[in-house]
């Protein structure tokens, strides 16, 4: 009995600068089959060996006015078939269809949103879809109950007054302490998506993204707030890592491995 649909979502037109992340979800996957990297996770899962997941693939994405409504009914094909949906971007704005099908299912969902940036802008550039805006569309609509972000480090008087609109919860990257429990000082109870932008990373760890902003956490940081989690959780994207600005694929490891323990602690 599956528990887990993996799902990869090639789209990057709602990028605001760079293209390039419709290409990830293929590259993600050449890095766990590369014979680089094992398939296990960090608490000796073997995921290749493991059943309880299928990848059913890429989500066709070329229609730009279809894409969005395709990926809600995607994900709510699946949920209703009490599978937990773990999507591979893709730019942010995926998230928002993701959630809208999410928000029907499980009206008392926290988020815990991994990112350099609020992406809660009311539009940017006239895109009230851009991957600036998700998680003000998802908060509009009440898709979630909680919005927790963490690894914040580019507020400006805006987002600020969005942050205050929405209520979201925000532990800014400069406030941040290793070792911080996030379930316990947040109390939160779950259910629990995950929205796990790659540049929440310090670019010094992760420089294939479209968007450089230095000061963000090193990759063992995500690792261990992801395997400390003792909730439910029942969603997870990866989003907005960009081939074309990678070195050496180095980005595409990082993903593969946050990858990893995202889906082991699903299973
Ligand atoms: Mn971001």
């Amino acid at each position: 009995m599956h528990k887990v649909a993996l799902m990869g979502i090639p789209l990057d037109y709602n990028s605001s600068h760079h293209r390039g992340p419709a290409l990830a979800p293929q590259k993600i996957r050449d890095a766990l089959n590369s014979g680089s990297m094992n398939w296990c996770a960090e608490s000796g899962l073997d995921l290749k060996k493991e059943l309880s997941w299928t990848d059913l693939g890429d989500i066709e994405c070329t229609d730009e006015i279809l894409a969005f409504q395709k990926i809600e009914a995607m994900v709510t094909h699946q949920i209703q078939n009490d599978l937990k949906v773990l999507t591979l971007g893709g730019d942010h704005s995926i998230t928002y269809p993701i959630l809208s099908a999410y928000g029907r299912f499980y009206p008392d969902l926290t988020i815990i949103h991994f990112d350099a940036h609020p992406d809660l802008y009311d539009e940017l550039d006239g895109n009230p879809f851009s991957h600036a805006c998700p998680f003000a569309r998802i908060m509009e609509e009440e898709l979630a109950s909680r919005l927790i972000q963490v690894g914040i480090r580019t507020i400006n008087p805006h987002q600020a007054e969005q942050i205050e609109r929405f209520k979201v919860e925000v532990i800014e990257m400069k406030d941040w302490e290793p070792g911080f429990d996030i379930e316990e000082k947040l109390e939160i109870e779950g259910p629990i998506y995950l929205s796990i932008d790659i540049d929440a990373l310090d670019p010094s760890c992760a420089p294939g993204v479209s968007h450089y902003e230095p000061g963000g956490f090193m990759v063992r940081d995500v690792l261990n707030i992801i395997q400390n989690l003792s909730c439910n959780v029942v969603g997870a994207d990866i989003v907005e890592y960009n081939p074309k600005q990678d070195i050496n694929d180095m980005t595409a490891f990082v993903a593969a491995k946050l990858f990893k323990e995202v889906l082991a602690k699903m299973l």
